[in-house]
């Protein structure tokens, strides 16, 4: 899953893909790169950050959506607002990425009828404080406990299973030693076995480990976790650098299965 942003603030591209422009080119050069889902966010959520009003983040996102429709790559919309969601959806977006994990009131009838697929990620507090000091008594416990009963929810109002996929939600709300022991207990995560998608690129966790690398320079730690993430059962991975992603997964499986035609036929 290749991460296309349109926030100005993002902490990661420093508002490069700010315009429709530059978003499109950047939308193509992933497609040229191998990326299978294309993520498109209008609403920053890094640490610190705040909402953004429902008309500024529709008029980042959608047109993005109306011209990528049919780039030949499935669209995820990064969202957790009911009315983006519905929008989105109506103009053919596939997937709905919530941070929130459709907690927000309205967020779960926005999605229950349809087919998209439907991402559940984990997040202590909101983005505002996420970060200040987060307390868990067992995260993998508590953040599996939390995706259960996120799944029972969607399920009771009539998502079926096959939609859905559930995040520990890497970075928000933990601190890099929860980080790390969810990534190393990550198959405890896989609630009803539903699939995995894992965000570490270039968040501040591989920042501690690197000791303050600055995010553009986390490239290499970035593709490493993306691997270990794929190895421990991810699913999915959520990534800013596309290229550097498939080659590693791509010669990952590879070795996993002791073939390159395995990699050539699924695609890696
Ligand atoms: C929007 N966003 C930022 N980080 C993310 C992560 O780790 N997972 C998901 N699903 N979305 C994220």
């Amino acid at each position: 899953m290749g991460i296309l942003n349109v926030t100005p603030d993002s902490f990661s591209d420093g508002g490069e893909h700010a315009t429709l422009d530059t978003a499109m080119r950047h939308a193509e050069r992933m497609i040229a790169e191998g990326v299978d889902i294309i993520d498109i966010g209008g609403e920053s959520s890094r640490p610190g950050s705040v909402a953004l009003p429902l008309d500024q983040e529709l008029a980042r996102v959608m047109p993005l959506v109306e011209a990528l429709r049919d780039c030949g790559r499935p669209l995820s919309i990064d969202t957790y607002k009911p009315e983006v969601m519905r929008a989105a959806l109506a103009a053919g977006a596939d997937l709905i990425n919530d941070i929130w994990g459709f907690r927000m009131p309205g967020a779960v009838e926005a999605v229950a009828a349809g087919q998209a697929g439907l991402c559940v990620m984990h997040m202590q507090r909101d983005p505002q404080t996420m970060q200040e000091d987060p307390q868990y008594e067992d995260v993998v416990r508590e953040v599996a406990d939390f995706l259960t009963e996120r799944v029972a929810v969607l399920q009771a109002a009539g998502v079926a299973p096959a939609r859905l996929s559930l995040d520990p939600g890497f970075g928000f709300g933990k601190t890099p030693d929860h980080n790390l022991r969810l990534l190393g207990q990550l198959p405890k995560l896989a609630v009803d076995g539903l699939p995995l998608l894992v965000g570490l690129s270039r968040k501040s966790i591989l920042g501690a480990i690197l000791k303050g690398r600055p995010p553009a320079q986390r490239v290499a730690a970035s593709v490493a976790a993306a691997v270990c993430a794929a190895e421990r059962g991810a699913f999915i991975v959520r990534v800013h650098d596309v290229q550097e992603s498939v080659d590693a997964l791509r010669t990952w499986w590879a070795i996993r299965h002791e073939s390159v035609s395995i990699a050539e036929q699924t695609g890696g």
